[in-house]
Order: structure tokens, then sequence, then C-alpha cells
């Protein structure tokens, strides 16, 4: 809830990015997001391992030209991981610009007269892409993929050189957004409003793969129920005019439906519902055909299952449901947000033991296989952009920080409402076919007490619905934009609330904070009479520290909370759901009010368990009855 660096709004000039400009995006305007697979038609190869890996200090990596030859450097870093954590040394950690990434690659020799493409998951926050001395991509956005087509570049059994560039910088018009302060000495540093370290680099997966020229470029599935059938109804884009034909398999492979034309509805009778701590996934195959031969075979993974909000209630296949869970990050030691599926499956592991039936994606998009993995494992997601930090009246703390309007030219502006507008238009078109995600949060804690607020998030939401209307659309509301001064709150589905009393107010005093809790969430039933969900509540807590006094910072303290905020949840008609701020301690940048992070985890860093995780399993698991 605080910003933790100290002056962010200090002396700062603002420098153009070399990369930015005259560089053509692939499929303009169409954002296609279909993740590469193996299939009948399609090929596959991961490139993840040890990549050469090389600072651009003088900011000189472009006009030097360093994709065209080997770089010059001793450094290697490994694909996935943030690089900030590996290197000892302080001036990589806190690098702010560019650093470059490069390897050769073999195109398998097979792949003669397909087309070719290299897919980036994630580059934090801006990426380009060159294939030898080509210039094949550039994206803005730290946590959707892009990729490219590379097939003119490359042929089937030869070598190329990639090389990566990746820049980890904020400005005020970029999503999340940030600042850049430059020293008389030319030392730069990146301010930020967010409470997580700034990790940057190829923190997911990096592909190539092979795809036909008449493929299916494109699928959108939505799902209904019909007495015990269910509806599955898709609308399939192919790259060009193609016949298209579906089948629907159900888990033991049987098909249970088919269909054909690039739209329609399939029905599955006696259908199997995807329900939350139940996943039942079937799978649609699209096959794109010309002249009745299948050029294409694309298969996505479909749970059938309905959503709604009703009055004060959540439900999910008609059915009143309540969010236990987390925010969670993608956080662990050395590899920073580097995506792992050892921390993905315990995680899980960790959250089923405790209870927990859902997780809010704070404060960006997570790796594709955590929501893949939530699809199969029945785990509710709500799926948030990385709008996060859009709050600057935080920056007038006690610090004496200077207090800046959040929406105005310049900060907060319609350049950064659009770079929001492409950051929502990708995550949807990333996730929009997953049965786990249940809901779109568009930003975490924005300024929406403040002027300009409802112009800036007016159009968003609007575009959120036109993309999908299938899902309930939320934001998270900061404590200090109350009930009353809110300016947004009733242009969404379902009220998420942060609220931190008996820790950034009240602290250490949970009677006080007992009663304030009540008074404000009372205030948002009456006034909007929508499902409540409290999706941050937490206090800070030392693994280890002990005390017989409701100290901050103990782990009794954490406990006596937690229960404080729980008897408070019970007493409120409205609530639908609460997660506890955060799954696990995590990095954070340093100040006065971190210590080594935020310490508000219910399992440490290492994800061993504090007191509270226990206290939280008592309750959840008995909720769950
Ligand atoms: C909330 C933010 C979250 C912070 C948390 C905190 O949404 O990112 O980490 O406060 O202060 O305001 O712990």
């Amino acid at each position: 809830m605080f910003h933790l660096s100290l002056f962010p709004f200090g002396n700062r000039s603002h420098e153009s990015t070399p990369h930015s400009r005259h560089v053509p995006h692939r499929r303009v305007g169409k954002v296609i997001m279909l993740k590469p697979q193996s299939s009948p038609t399609r090929e596959l190869v991961a490139l993840d391992g040890l990549w050469a890996f090389k600072v651009d200090r003088q900011r000189s990596g472009e006009s030097e030209r360093w994709f065209a030859a080997p770089l010059e450097t001793t450094l290697e870093a490994p694909v996935p991981a943030s690089y900030n954590d590996l290197f000892v040394d302080e001036s990589i950690r806190g690098h702010v610009g560019w650093v470059y990434y490069q390897r050769t690659v073999r195109v398998p020799r097979g792949w003669a007269g397909e087309r070719v493409f290299v897919r980036v998951e994630a580059a934090t926050h801006e990426g380009v892409v060159y294939v030898g001395d080509a210039r094949v991509a550039h994206h803005v956005g730290g946590y959707t993929p892009f990729e490219a087509d590379i097939t003119e570049q490359v042929t089937a059994g030869g070598e190329f050189r990639l090389t990566i560039a990746v820049n980890n910088e904020l400005t005020n018009e970029t999503i999340p957004p940030g600042t850049i302060e430059v020293d008389a000495d030319g030392t730069r540093r990146q301010r930020y409003m967010h409470d997580f370290y700034n990790y940057a680099g190829l923190a997911r997966s990096v592909w190539l793969y092979s795809a036909p020229a008449v493929r299916v470029d494109d699928i959108t599935v939505t799902t209904d129920v019909d007495g015990s059938a269910g509806l599955v109804a898709y609308a399939v884009e192919t790259t060009v005019d193609a016949d298209v034909r579906i089948s629907i398999r159900d888990a033991s492979g049987k098909v249970v439906g088919t269909a054909s034309g690039a739209a329609g509805t399939v029905r599955i009778d006696d259908v199997t519902l995807w329900q939350p701590g139940a996943a039942y996934l079937y799978t649609l195959v699209a096959e794109a055909l010309v002249d009745g031969a299948v050029t294409d075979s694309y298969s996505l993974p479909v749970g059938v299952r309905t959503v709604e909000v009703r009055g004060m209630q959540f439900l999910i296949n008609g059915t009143p449901f309540y969010f236990t869970g987390f925010g969670k990050h993608e956080d662990s030691p050395v590899r920073g947000k580097g995506h792992d599926t050892a921390y993905l499956v315990h995680d899980f592991q960790l959250m089923e033991w405790i209870g927990a039936n859902s997780f809010r994606t704070s404060h960006y998009p997570y790796a594709e296989e955590v929501m893949e993995f939530a699809d199969r494992h029945g785990i509710v997601v709500i799926d948030e952009t990385p709008a996060v930090g859009l709050n600057l009246s935080m920056g007038g703390g006690i610090f004496g920080g200077v207090k800046q309007s959040t929406f105005s030219p310049e900060t907060a502006n319609e350049r950064t409402q659009q770079a929001h507008a492409q950051a929502i238009r990708e995550l949807i078109a990333r996730d929009k076919n997953h049965p786990s995600v249940l809901m779109w949060s568009i930003s975490n804690e924005p300024a929406s007490n403040e002027q300009g607020a409802r112009e800036y998030f007016e159009p968003l939401v609007t575009l959120t619905r036109e993309l999908d209307p299938s899902r309930p659309v939320t934001f998270v509301n900061v404590m200090f934009a109350s009930h009353e001064s809110d300016l947004i709150a009733d242009l969404f589905d379902v009220m998420c609330l942060n609220r931190y009393y008996g820790w950034y107010v009240d602290t250490g005093d949970l009677a006080a904070a007992e009663k304030h809790l009540e008074a404000d969430l009372l205030g948002w039933q009456e006034k909007y009479g929508r499902p409540i969900i409290m999706t941050e509540y937490g206090a800070d807590t030392q693994a280890g520290l002990h005390s017989v006094f409701a100290a901050p910072w103990t782990e009794e303290y954490q406990v006596a909370y937690l229960e404080m905020n729980h008897r408070v949840f019970d007493r409120i008609e409205a609530f639908v759901g609460e997660q506890v701020w955060n799954f696990a301690d995590f990095q954070t940048s340093a100040g006065v009010f971190r210590v080594d992070g935020n310490k508000k985890g219910v399992f440490t860093r290492d994800r061993r368990p504090k007191a509270a995780a226990h206290a939280l399993r008592s309750r959840w698991t008995s909720l769950a009855k």
C-alpha cells in the first residue's frame, strides 16, 4: 500500500528509448496469442537454457549493432529467469536500461515449407528480437507474449544467431508506470510506486516453432449450460480462407461433439462441468482444411462452466462461490520472477493443503503454464493486468515527496491509457479460454478517488467488456478511496477491496481496527449492494518472532490480525471472498518499511509456513465443508 522509494519525484529527465521507433509490429491492431504447441501439423523447440548475456551500460548496443555479431561477454544467463539476482554485481542488479541475450539456434531440418516463428513468453518490460542482422519483432509490456514470423530469415536445417534485447525502464507512459532519475554523473535510477522488485529479463520460456501457412490463427471459446448439457460456443480464425472442422473429446478421448464452420456451438450431452476443486477438461480440436485436406490441427483444453454476478452473490455454475486464497507474486530466490515449474507445483500443493480455492495474479499476468495448471487443478483465478502503481498520492507521504496528480498530461495521460488498453487486450487475448479465469482485474489500487479517474477508467472498462462479455470485471480498490470518495466503483461488477486495518492503520490495536473495518465494509455494502471480496489484508511478520503481547511483526500478531478480519467478514452479508496478502514473502525495492522485502507472506519466501498458515488452514478447510 505504501510506495517505498524515498523521493520518487526528485530530479529526473526523461529519455527516449532507442528501440521504440519505426519498428513494425506483427499483425498490427490484432492481438493473437495462441500458445505454441506440438500437434500433427506443428512442432516446437524450447530455447530455454544458458544464453550469452551482456549489459548495455553505455546505451550503445543498438548503434554498435551488438546483434550483428557474437556478443562480446563472458557472462551467461539462464532463460527463464530474471537476471537481477544472478550475478554478484550491484551494477547489474540495479541496471536501468537494455540488456542483451544471445544464442545460436538450429532450425530442425524437417521444417522446410513450414512457417517458422520465434515466440517470447515475456520480455520485461520491452523486447526487441533480432534474427541474424534483421530486427524481427518489438514489443512493449513485460508480462505478455509476442512473436515473429522468421520464415524469410532462416532455412530448415540451418543455424542462426538469435538476439533478444530487453529493457526494464518504466516511465509515466508505461504499464506499470515509473520514473527514471538521472544524476549529474549520469547514473540512472528507476523509481516506481509498486511494492515488488522490478525484476527484468527473460523470465519465461522462449520458443522456436513451426506452423503451416494455412493455419488456425485464433480460437475463442465460451461455455454455457442447458439442463444437463454443456454448450461450447466457438469462433475460429484462420490465416487465409479455409474450412474449419471442430471436434470435442472428453477426458477419456471419446468424441462427444463435432461441428464445422468458423463459428458455432457444440452441444455436449450429460456434460461434466469444470468446478472449483473438481476440474474437468474436454479437448477441442480445431482443424483448418483446404479442399478437404487438413492443413492444421490445434487442440485446446476446454472447461464447461458458467460465471455470473447476481445481487450480492458470485455464482459459479449457478452456485454461490466463496473465494479463499491469496494475492500471489511470481517471486523466488535467485530466479526473481523466473518461471519455475518446481515452485509452481509446490505452491499449488501448499494452496491445496491450506484450503485455498483461488488466487489473484497480483499484479501482472502470470506465466501461461500457471494458468494451465489452474485449469487442470480447479483453482479459480482473478486475472490482473500489470496496471499497478497508478497512484501518485502515496508519493506525498511522510517523506515529503511532492504530491502530484495521478491523472494529468505529465503523469498518467492518454498514452498511459493506451498502453493500459493494450495490456488489457493482450491479457484477454492470451487468457480468454482458461476456464480457471473467472474475473478480470484491470488495475490494482489506482487513485480511484482522484479527479480524472473516471475519464481514465470508463473507456477501459468498456473495452474489457467488449473484448469479453462473458466474465465479470473488477478493479482493486485502495483503502484511501473510500466508498464516499471513490469515483469509479459503480463501473464494475464486484467490489475488490484492499484493507489494512490493524496494520497501516490502527497498528497493533485490533479492537479499534475491528470497528473501523466493519464500518468501512458496511459502507460499501450499503452503497453498492454488490459482492465484496477482500483481495488484500495482511500483516508483515518475521518468521520466528514471538510475543505474548499483540506485537506487530510477530507470528501471533499475524494470526490475531487475520482472526479479527475473519470475524468481521463473517458478519457482512455481501462478502464472497477473502484473499490474504500475501501467499509468500517477496522481494521489493529497498526502503525503511521493508526488511529484505515484504514479509506479509503466510509462507516465507522459501515456502515454510508461519503460524498463520496453520490458522488459515483450519478456517478454510472447515469453510469448505
Ligand atoms: C497494497 C499493494 C501491495 C503491497 C501491499 C503492502 O496492493 O502490492 O505489497 O499493499 O503494503 O497496497 O504490503
